[in-house]
């Protein structure tokens, strides 16, 4: 059961796709508490959601800020990430309910911080709306709020192979190298992602003509060979009195403005830049026909950047900040004082808030302060993107992950995980925030693989391999002036990536039909192991295994150096310790505790009782994926073969509703 509760006066977010009658009086399970409301949590309570936030899949012992954030270093003690995704599903004893906050500015939360059994949060003004979800456990909570915010987004199926991506291919020869060197090596490929070199001075929908003389024919070429290139398009509008995107948009006055009615000015890739109103549908409309200059040439998906928005500097705070700096600059002896606010002034010029605070959108003719609908502003973009393939690209699919987003954007689009990096903390991180990602509807999700900042290591990208081969988004990427972490570089440890990038492709007709499932039908794709065992204490306590789908639960492992780790059996389940597609050993293993291991070059599958996964043979992309003649990888314990339900369509079309799609394989 959902109820809707209102207060205030909220801020049309359009997160939701019911419509539901306003409930007056109390709130089940929550009390008054200030300006929030706050819950006791029993010594047993865990608390999933939050989407894309550090810490555990029990967000439990932390405080949280939603307010949409370029963070630069992920870690556990941040406050916000770039996502804001407002839903709790709390259990606490036999209580079991979930808490969508509808609010487009800030929501604090206090999750077990100040006292280990309460839980507070608010907003940061009263006008928001509140959705209850009560009457089932877990599993069936999570389906509720999932039709509640509506259907998630469907990437094409090609969208489900290897991404490979680094913040530093510069020129078309960049690019045909890296797709050479996958081909020469034999690993398969499906994309390859251009970030923000290949434009014309990191101007939106410009393409360098120097570096990529002949863009549609370089994609062209490439989807020949059944790879596609993913375009970065970011949110800043580089201001450029020659550029078809600034000119069209000052013509239409679709950019977000100033107090005094003039557009916004903030500097980013492109220098200063200006920002479109997307929360105003005419701009949206406008910005994501623009998409057209690529899909003209044949692209196909795109990656959505910046989108928070992110803001190196304001043009009037830099000055500012120069003027003091200038007169400290005649100073021969700085106190500490002068010295540390020096820095705190140079360092704050980046995502101030003062900066949100000093622009505007338009709302049905009402102008609205940024810092109070900050976090629809990523979210909006992508919105204004997908609906805009609509036309673009008819009956047609078409890939776009963001950085930014809300709950709501993910009916248009997924989003990947930003900029983390490359350590095995962050590689547990990924692992603990996908279930609570997905919880949140954003379902087409990954993290960059082998870690985006800093060096990797040939270990930690196999590592992260292992677990990103399950992922929705399975993409390589790097920043720049990191170590190369292509996998094909490293050359000791390739036997093993190849056979891992294979048994992903092996693994697509399972992937890609529960992916399907979780999206048509509200269900769910990555989840804690007590979705399923919601009566089972020990599989509450578990933070770092995940079911997947109908059939399949995961251990991967984390650690450096580790061979081994300990697993939790809830059941009693089918071991696959896996070297490749056709090489593993099986062994089954009864419910409870266990020390399993597993080598650098092997990934622990647990088939649980009853289930079936259908295997393909590998294949060097999604295009060339034979389907016809599938293995089933089975535990059945009483003997029963048990049947699978598969989903296979073209993977392009838009009719993923038709019944033919889904046959039933014995
Ligand atoms: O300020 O486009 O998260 O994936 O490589 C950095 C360059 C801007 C941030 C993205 C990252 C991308 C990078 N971008």
């Amino acid at each position: 059961m959902i109820q809707r509760f209102c207060f205030g006066h909220p801020f049309p977010t359009e997160s939701v796709v019911q419509q539901l009658p306003v409930c007056t009086g109390p709130i089940p399970c929550l009390t008054p508490d200030g300006d929030g409301w706050r819950y006791t949590l029993a010594e047993d309570a865990v608390v999933y959601g939050l989407g894309e936030m550090p810490r555990g899949i029990n967000k439990r012992g932390w405080h949280y800020i939603t307010n949409n954030t370029d963070e630069s270093e992920h870690g556990e003690n941040k406050l916000s990430y770039y996502g804001a995704h407002n839903f709790l599903l709390v259990r606490s004893g036999a209580e079991v309910f979930g808490v969508f906050i509808d609010f487009p500015g800030k929501v604090y939360y206090d999750i077990g911080y100040t006292r280990h059994d309460t839980l507070i949060f608010r907003t940061e003004t009263p006008d928001y709306e509140l959705y209850l979800l009560t009457g089932g456990d877990e599993a069936a909570l999570s389906k509720e709020f999932r039709q509640l915010i509506g259907r998630s987004y469907i990437p094409p199926k090609w969208a489900f192979g290897l991404a490979q991506s680094r913040f530093g291919y510069k020129t078309e020869a960049d690019i045909r190298e890296v797709a050479a060197q996958y081909k020469a090596h034999d690993l398969p490929l499906d994309m390859i992602c251009m970030d923000i070199d290949y434009m014309q001075n990191y101007a939106d929908f410009t393409v360098n003509q120097s570096r990529f003389p002949d863009l549609k024919r370089l994609s062209d070429d490439f989807k020949a060979e059944g790879i596609r290139l993913v375009p970065i398009i970011d949110a800043g509008v580089r201001i450029d009195p020659e550029d078809e995107t600034c000119q069209e948009g000052l013509a239409r006055d679709y950019f977000c403005k100033k107090e005094d009615g003039t557009p916004f000015v903030a500097a980013v890739w492109p220098g200063k830049a200006y920002f479109a109103d997307f929360l105003r549908p005419e701009a949206r409309a406008w910005f994501g026909q623009r998409y057209h200059v690529l899909t003209d040439l044949g692209i196909e998906g795109f990656w959505n950047d910046m989108n928070e928005p992110a803001l190196f500097y304001s043009p009037e705070r830099l000055k500012a900040v120069l003027t003091n700096v200038a007169a400290l600059s005649r100073k021969d002896n700085l106190d500490h004082t002068e010295f540390f606010g020096l820095l705190r002034d140079v360092t704050g010029l980046i995502n101030a808030p003062e900066d949100y605070a000093s622009f505007y959108h338009e709302v049905n003719g009402r102008r609205v302060r940024h810092d109070t609908v900050h976090n629809l502003y990523g979210g909006s973009m992508t919105r204004a993107a997908g609906e805009a393939f609509a036309t673009l690209r008819p009956g047609k699919r078409t890939l776009l992950y963001s950085r930014s987003s809300v709950i709501g954007s993910h009916r248009y689009g997924g989003i990947w995980l930003g900029d983390n990096h490359s350590s095995w903390a962050q590689l547990l991180a990924n692992i603990q925030m996908m279930p609570n990602v997905q919880l949140c509807g954003f379902l087409y999700t990954g993290a960059d693989l082998c870690g985006f900042d800093e060096d990797t290591t040939p270990d930690l990208a196999l590592r992260w391999l292992e677990f990103g081969l399950f992922a929705p988004l399975m993409r390589n990427h790097a920043g720049a002036d990191t170590r190369p972490q292509e996998f094909y570089r490293f050359v000791d440890e390739l036997p093993a990536f190849r056979a891992m990038l294979r048994l992903r492709y092996a693994l697509l007709p399972y992937l890609y039909s529960e992916f399907m499932k979780a999206a048509l039908e509200n269900g769910s794709y990555f989840r804690p192991l007590a979705f399923d065992y919601p009566n089972d204490p020990d599989a509450r306590e578990v933070e770092d295994q995940l079911l997947l789908g109908e059939g399949v639960m995961l251990a991967p492992i984390y650690s450096q150096n580790a061979h081994g780790r300990a697993v939790y059996l809830p059941e009693p389940m089918k071991l696959l310790r896996l070297r490749a597609v056709d090489d593993y050993d099986e062994e089954i293993l009864p419910a409870g505790h266990h020390y399993i291991r597993c080598g650098l070059d092997e990934v622990l599958l647990f088939l649980r009782p009853g289930h079936a996964v259908p295997v393909a043979k590998p294949a060097v992309n999604t295009a060339r994926l034979d389907e016809t003649s599938l293995t089933l990888w089975s535990f059945c314990p009483d003997g029963q073969r048990p049947a699978y339900r598969m989903y296979t369509d073209d993977g392009v079309s838009t009719d993923c509703d038709k019944p033919e799609h889904w046959k039933i394989l014995h």
